[in-house]
């Protein structure tokens, strides 16, 4: 919608002066009401009225973003946001590690949103994936907000994976580009410098290229080398995600009564179970669990005690 309306506001400033040129040739001064400035009128009132119903349906698209935003929060697994230069291959990994595109109905966003999915961790954590659009070089002005607002996502994400096509002949040059818009949108320093670097599309590499690239990562934890078409590195990306994200986790301890049902299920789907010892009428977990779900936990369930350790 936003490139249409951008559209329509250049189709409109043309419409003028298209139509000034004739009106020149026709008549001198002070002839007015000829039939080329009705002919304008009618375009432009068309085109007004198009501009007017776009405008009308985009606030109520944000409006329906905003409403989702909150939603998520509520449901907080932390967000993963895939980001890059188009055609880098975000939506060919985002179907691959989502599950090669099925749209399955108890997918948590399914209905609420198509372009985030969430994904299980080999650690049993489970995350939002969010695909994003692609990075341009050199966008027009009038599509700068359309490209934000698409953008707010990866402005939440707990973690941001950098998705580059690696065997393009101006790689480099799209890597700077876009980690210049994430500067510009407000990414801060330390989060660009933790973000992960998807190395996409090796299986069009060289064999030695593609030993030059696993040396690499070996060196840079926060490299992965992988091909979202066949599938390799795929699950040392998911690892890497596992591993950066545990890394604000805390270690709890947990006794609780057989009986509490709702607590220990609620460990299980927010937590990640390390250990769990079923004694005589109580359970013991040894849990890994956000700072801010130690929390959650306490709040909701005050009469169980929780040991950090
Ligand atoms: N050879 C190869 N092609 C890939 C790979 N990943 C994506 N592609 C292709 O690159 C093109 C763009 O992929 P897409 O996922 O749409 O890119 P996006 O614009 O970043 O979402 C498609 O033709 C994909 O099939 C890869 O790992 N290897
Ligand atoms: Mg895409």
């Amino acid at each position: 919608m936003q490139v249409e309306l951008a559209h329509l506001s250049y189709q409109r400033s043309r419409l003028v002066r298209s139509w000034t040129h004739l009106e020149r040739q026709r008549g001198g001064a002070g002839f007015l009401g000829g039939p080329g400035e009705t002919q304008i009128e009618s375009d432009r009132r068309q085109i007004d009225e198009r501009i007017t119903r776009i405008k009308r349906d985009l606030s109520r698209v944000t409006r329906t973003r905003g409403l989702h935003r909150k939603a998520r929060k509520r449901i907080p697994y932390p967000i993963v946001a895939l980001v890059g230069y188009t055609n880098a291959g975000k939506s060919t990994l985002f179907n691959r590690v989502t599950g090669a595109g099925v749209m399955a109905a108890d997918q948590l966003f399914a209905t609420l949103d198509p372009t985030m999915r969430d994904v299980t961790l080999p650690s049993g954590r489970k995350i939002i994936i969010s695909d994003t659009v692609g990075f341009v070089s050199s966008l027009p002005t009038s599509l700068i907000a359309a490209f934000r607002a698409t953008l707010e996502e990866v402005l939440e994400a707990d973690l941001i994976l950098h998705v580059r096509d690696i065997s393009h002949p101006d790689s480099d040059a799209q890597n700077s580009d876009v980690l210049d818009v994430l500067e510009e949108l407000g990414v801060e320093h330390d989060r660009l410098d933790k973000m992960v670097e998807v190395r996409n599309k090796i299986d069009l590499l060289s064999a030695e290229e593609q030993i030059t690239e696993e040396g690499r990562s070996e060196r840079n934890p926060n490299e992965i080398p992988l091909s979202a078409v066949n599938g390799q590195g795929c699950t040392a990306l998911l690892e890497l995600v596992d591993k950066r994200l545990n890394a604000n986790r805390s270690i709890v301890e947990i006794s609780l009564a057989f009986s509490d049902g709702e607590a220990i299920a609620w460990l299980y789907d927010r937590g990640q179970i390390l250990e769990r010892r079923d004694e005589e009428i109580l359970a013991y977990f040894r849990v890994g669990l956000d700072a801010d779900d130690v929390a959650r936990f306490e709040h909701r369930f005050p009469a169980i005690p929780t040991k950090s350790v």
